[in-house]
């Protein structure tokens, strides 16, 4: 049977790159019916230091902002990782059977890192080790994520496979990505090179959910772009990232293909088109983050539903952590 697990970190604002990536992606496979578990990862998070009051308000935040796109905590699983402990016993396991070298190839930890790895943190190293347990522990078969995490992944297939033959069982699946939309990597709105990302030191670089409809129109109205008019295909976007992120976005805010976009808006120079698509950003995120601040007087009845969630979380997890136990050795007799 088909499930879904996918989780986003509490590190900042919520970004337009994590709503077209991810949680759109999220409210469709609910409404189609399959079962899902959706993770605020906290654990996660702190792998880069985190004020601990704003590591709270943005989980709640976060899941205010999962409610408000439309994830019915009735229907899917809503909750914080570290409410269910058996995240981080899998991923002990699974630091023992990932290698050294395997997590020395991820992109993400380089770019995160950057140049003074030494001082990078253990966790930061080790966070597909703790990915792969989020995952496996549910026997997720599906993870909707951005084209980013195509690599977490691959290293979630590898440790699934890794343990299975070690322990010469068929226990862990192996998962696959599921990558879909017009705008699985949308990019930072000041370099067209570089991934929108919540921790972006320039604001302007990205489109926050909390954003008002001014600032949503400012910041893009002041995105890079070339002095060109849009092309009428897809293929004369090729080497103009920053033309072909803003058309990305409009295609997945507006649930087009790029080619039906240009179609429409071919031709135009950005002039016209830059109005036209924050019209469009604000449309379809003004209710959202209305919804959110509305949520948000209410921190009590979030942390009610995370609570909840957790223990649904925690009776399909349990029993997967016990089997894995049983299967590594270790004498349980309490
Ligand atoms: N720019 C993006 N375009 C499309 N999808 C994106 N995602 C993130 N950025 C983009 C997807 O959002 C989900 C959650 O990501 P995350 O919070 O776990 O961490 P991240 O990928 O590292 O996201 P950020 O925003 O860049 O956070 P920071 O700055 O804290 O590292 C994932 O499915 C991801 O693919």
């Amino acid at each position: 049977p088909t499930r879904i697990f996918s989780g986003i970190q509490p590190s900042g604002n919520l970004t337009l790159g994590n709503y077209l990536g991810a949680l759109k992606r999220f409210v469709e496979k609910q409404n189609e019916g399959i079962e899902s578990i959706y993770c605020m990862v906290d654990m996660h998070a702190i792998s880069v230091w985190q004020d601990p009051a704003d590591l709270r308000h943005a989980t709640r935040e976060l899941a205010a902002g999962f409610i408000a796109s439309g994830i019915d905590p009735e229907k899917s699983v809503l909750f914080n990782q570290s409410q269910v402990s058996a995240h981080a016993e899998l991923a002990w396991i699974f630091n023992c059977v990932a290698r050294m070298g395997w997590m020395q190839r991820m992109t993400q930890f380089k770019d995160k890192a950057g140049k003074n790895a030494q001082n990078a943190s253990l966790g930061l190293f080790a966070y597909p080790a703790l990915m792969a347990a989020d995952i496996l522990i549910y026997h997720a078969t599906h993870v909707p994520v951005g084209d980013d995490q195509k690599q977490h992944l691959e290293l979630t297939r590898d440790i699934a496979a890794k343990f299975n033959h070690d322990y010469g069982v068929d226990f862990f699946p192996l998962t696959e990505p599921v990558i879909e939309g017009a705008a699985t990597r949308v990019m930072s709105l000041r370099d067209g090179s570089k991934k929108m990302s919540k921790s972006d030191p320039s604001d302007m670089s990205r489109i926050n959910m909390t954003d008002s409809a001014d600032d949503i129109a400012k910041k893009i109205r002041k995105a890079k772009t070339d002095p060109e008019a849009l092309p009428s295909e897809a293929k004369g976007l090729e080497d103009r990232p920053e033309a072909r992120n803003l058309v990305n976005v409009y295609a997945g805010l507006a649930d087009m293909t790029v080619d039906q976009v240009l179609a429409d808006h071919g031709g135009s120079q950005f002039g016209t088109f830059k109005p036209a698509l924050a019209e469009l950003a604000v449309e379809k995120l003004s209710p959202i983050s209305t919804e959110m601040s509305r949520l948000m007087q209410d921190t009590a009845e979030i942390d009610k539903i995370l609570g909840r969630g957790a223990e649904r979380a925690d009776a399909i997890a349990r029993p997967i952590l016990e089997k894995t136990y049983d299967i590594v050795g270790f004498v349980r007799s309490r």
